[in-house]
């Protein structure tokens, strides 16, 4: 067995174990200690991982989310274990119990986060037709059980979220990006100002070595704040968007919306529902339209806008690639790919591994070390390689790939990493990173 042959069977074995260190059954918790909850994008990366080890625990995972699904059609971006106590803030301090629309006898967030979901029912529906058997009957019969699920999920996006239909997602929340404390949000935080907020006690610092890789206190009570806000209006959509101080058109967002409805059309045809899948065929230009339109002739990223504000946010964040992961115009998606791999991004000549910084260290808002202001996020990567992929971009899948397989051979699975040093950062044996590993192994 040569040493490269050797050190994929340990990636491989150690990716298994995170995951497997993580799973309680019918969910797996985001991290072991950080993040004790199942999180909405992080369970659809996970069952992309878990396709490639056991297609019946993938199909788990994804059935596990949707039961979590709001009656308005919005998947929450936690579904909460019944173990309360290991993150802050827990099922009580969102106050989602008095919403109308949280389904009986299920403990979720109030929020949501991009739907990956359906890029993840393909990989599934792939590996398991690749199995056969007792796989393919299983993944099929799941496609068929939930894709009104999925169906009602991007068009509540497409409704409630973009109501005036730019083909933007509008998000309430840093949360709701993913990105959370990215130097995106800090136009809008800057203008939120929080009123009295209850109380609290953060976890988050107590599980990482550095506190001050996390966000402050001062941008914790706003996100807590934003919280209140919801709760107030016990999370009526209508009603959260009259009342919230944080409305913002997120790009990345909208990015995955696009594609993930194109995947959606798709598996839509497989199952002969041909007036739903023009139906999301339309969606996906929608967005993808959208995405376009933001992009800064000047520096060729798309932009975020601030609703409240009326103004763009121009940050020279991973999120600004929000359409290569869309896809569409070839000359804008060129473009794209050589800024990616230009100076400012992967071809930066600091890096420790040829990887996307979330954000760019050419910018002055630029830490090494700190969460979404500069951290490598392994996930992000496995995303930008799928989409590149999908254009038949194998260079740049390859570059994405190798460079992937030899960060995460320290074993760490961690969180997020330093793109200068490549240390380890946040928590480890993250789950989303362990199955990206298993993704990029194949
Ligand atoms: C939090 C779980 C989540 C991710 C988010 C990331 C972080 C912290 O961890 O959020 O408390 O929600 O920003 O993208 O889903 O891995």
């Amino acid at each position: 067995m040569s040493i490269e042959t050797l050190s994929t069977a340990q990636l491989r074995a150690a990716a298994i174990e995170v995951l497997r260190v993580n799973d309680l059954g019918t969910m797996t918790t985001a991290a072991p200690n950080l993040y004790p909850h199942m999180w909405s994008w992080d369970a659809a990366f996970i069952s992309i991982g878990l396709a490639r080890v056991s297609v019946p625990r993938a199909i788990t995972e994804l059935r596990t989310l949707l039961a979590a699904q709001w009656t308005t059609g919005m998947i929450p971006h936690i579904v909460f274990t019944d173990d309360d106590t290991g993150y802050f803030p827990g099922f009580d301090r969102w106050g989602t119990a008095n919403a109308a629309a949280l389904p009986p006898g299920t403990r979720s967030s109030g929020i949501c986060q991009p739907p990956v979901h359906a890029i993840a029912l393909r990989h599934i529906l792939d590996r398991a037709r690749e199995n056969g058997g007792s796989d393919q009957q299983a993944a099929e019969s799941f496609l068929a059980e939930s894709f009104d699920g999925w169906l009602a999920w991007h068009r509540w996006l497409a409704t409630v979220r973009d109501p005036d239909g730019v083909g933007l997602v509008e998000i309430h929340h840093g949360w709701e990006s993913g990105f959370d404390n990215s130097p995106r949000w800090d136009g809008p935080y800057s203008r939120v100002v929080p009123g009295e907020v209850e109380p609290f006690t953060r976890r988050d610092t107590l599980h990482v070595a550095d506190a001050s890789e996390r966000p402050d206190d001062a941008e914790y009570t706003k996100y807590l704040w934003l919280v209140q806000q919801m709760a107030s209006v016990r999370f009526d959509d209508d009603a959260v968007r009259d009342t919230i101080d944080f409305r913002v058109r997120d790009v990345f967002f909208s990015g995955i919306m696009a594609a993930s409805s194109e995947v959606l059309a798709g598996l839509g045809d497989e199952l002969g529902r041909t007036g739903d899948a023009a139906e999301l065929r339309e969606l996906a230009a929608r967005f993808r339209a959208g995405v376009a339109s933001t992009v800064d002739p000047a520096t060729g990223l798309a932009r975020d806008y601030d609703v409240l504000a009326s103004e763009w946010i121009s940050t020279d964040t991973v999120s600004g690639f929000a359409p290569l992961v869309a896809g569409g115009d070839p000359g804008l998606l060129e473009r794209q790919r050589d800024l990616l791999q230009g100076p400012h991004w992967m071809g930066h000549p600091d890096l420790r591994f040829p990887l996307p910084p979330s954000t760019s260290p050419a910018s002055p808002a630029f830490r090494p070390r700190t969460y979404w202001r500069g951290p490598v996020w392994p996930f992000l990567n496995l995303l930008l390689g799928w989409a590149s992929a999908r254009d038949g971009q194998e260079h740049l899948h390859g570059s994405l790939r190798s460079a992937s397989l030899d960060q995460l051979s320290d074993l760490k699975f961690a969180e997020y990493y330093d793109p200068l040093s490549g240390t380890p950062l946040g928590s480890f044996a993250q789950a989303w990173t362990a199955a990206a590993a298993l993704e990029w192994i194949g």
